[in-house]
């Protein structure tokens, strides 16, 4: 286990200096931000990340995110050009050091939520997701005025519409054949310069606005791992992603994948989940709805060697940082992972 940290680069509100403090912190897992999706990072840039991370005695290992450009999940016939980009980053990356490589296959949106700072009874704020409020929004409805936080403002409002049709068109399986597709081009790659890809689940992980989408369970993670049946196609075990359907039994999927030794990368969160949505939680097992030792304890247990970071944090003290992202409450996840961590490992020996 290695535990990282996730940093947005030069302009990142907390310093690397910040990070390495907390205890135990070994990589970061940060990305060129400043590159058009689907286009060739400099070299430059990539060893300008590397430069600052090893000032600050941490290690440059994981990259997250290179995104897949829309054309590669839409099969369209633009693909072949940005594939053979990604594999060029992949192999950039490798040459500067990295092991492994978060990347997701969701249409269009990213993560979503509905609010990203909603007032807990504390004081602290954090990211939640109802149901009822996202069914009342049309991507593809061009007169609509809602939007949701975390909208791509690089689509204009027609330009996002005609994605979302095309997606709603193209439906799971094709989704499937074209990720099927990718991989089977890019893993080789990651196989001749030993890079693990760790794909990251849906966020829900359920469809949205009519959206295809796949990564969303253990029978679909299932699927997805013999597409391409190499230890390099592995996975971001996502705890918040896939923990806020009741379906995913997350103990079970983490002892399962580990034993398989496809879990490259876990990321550590907790979330409540209601009847209609779901809140993000302070990290500890009582405060949500996942049990972080028991999960914990099956990634010891069935070997789990990946990195992990601690996820999504609440926005406490006072801190003004991007949302998820702020240091104070992840650094106090970080923590009770390393004391989960020690504990589970002291009782094993
Ligand atoms: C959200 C993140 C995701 C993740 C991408 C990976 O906080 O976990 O945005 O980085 O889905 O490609």
């Amino acid at each position: 286990m290695k535990l990282s940290f996730r940093w947005y680069g030069e302009s990142d509100s907390i310093s690397l200096r910040n990070i390495r403090q907390i205890p135990n912190m070994h990589s970061i897992v940060t990305a060129v931000y400043d590159v058009s999706v689907g286009e060739v990072w400099p070299m430059e840039s990539i060893l300008r990340l590397k430069e600052l991370t090893e000032k600050e005695g941490l290690h440059f290992e994981v990259i997250e995110s290179i995104p897949v450009h829309e054309d590669i999940k839409l099969g369209r016939p633009t693909r072949d050009r940005y594939i053979e980009n990604y594999c060029e980053n992949i192999r950039r990356c490798a040459q500067a050091g990295i092991k492994c490589i978060c990347y997701n296959f969701m249409p269009v949106f990213d993560w979503t939520r509905t609010q990203l700072d909603k007032l807990n009874e504390d004081g602290s704020t954090c990211l939640v997701y109802y149901q009822d409020q996202v069914d009342k929004v049309d991507p593809t409805k061009s007169d609509s005025d809602l939007t949701l936080p975390g909208w791509d403002a690089s689509y204009t409002r027609e330009e996002l519409a005609s994605l979302v049709n095309e997606y709603r068109e193209l439906g799971e399986e094709k989704l499937w054949d074209n990720l099927k597709y990718f991989l089977e081009k890019v893993i080789p790659v990651c196989k001749e310069v030993d890079v693990n890809m760790a794909i990251h689940p849906d966020d829900p992980c359920w469809p949205i606005f009519g959206l295809p989408r796949i990564i969303t369970g253990e029978k679909n993670m299932d699927r997805f791992l013999k597409l391409v049946d190499d230890t390099h196609n592995g996975l971001t075990l996502c705890l918040g992603s896939f923990g806020c359907s009741k379906d995913n039994d997350l103990v079970k999927m983490a002892a399962k994948y580990a034993k398989m030794g496809r879990v490259h990368f876990l990321h550590f969160r907790n979330v409540l989940v209601l009847e209609d949505g779901f809140e993000e939680s302070g990290h500890l097992s009582k405060f949500g709805s996942l049990d972080m030792y028991e999960i914990c304890k099956a990634l010891y247990e069935n070997g789990f060697e990946g990195y992990v970071r601690p996820d999504h944090g609440r926005q406490i003290w006072g801190e003004k940082a991007k949302p998820g992202y702020g240091l104070y409450d992840r650094a106090l996840g970080a923590t009770y992972f390393n004391g989960l961590w020690e504990a589970i490992e002291k009782e094993k020996k």
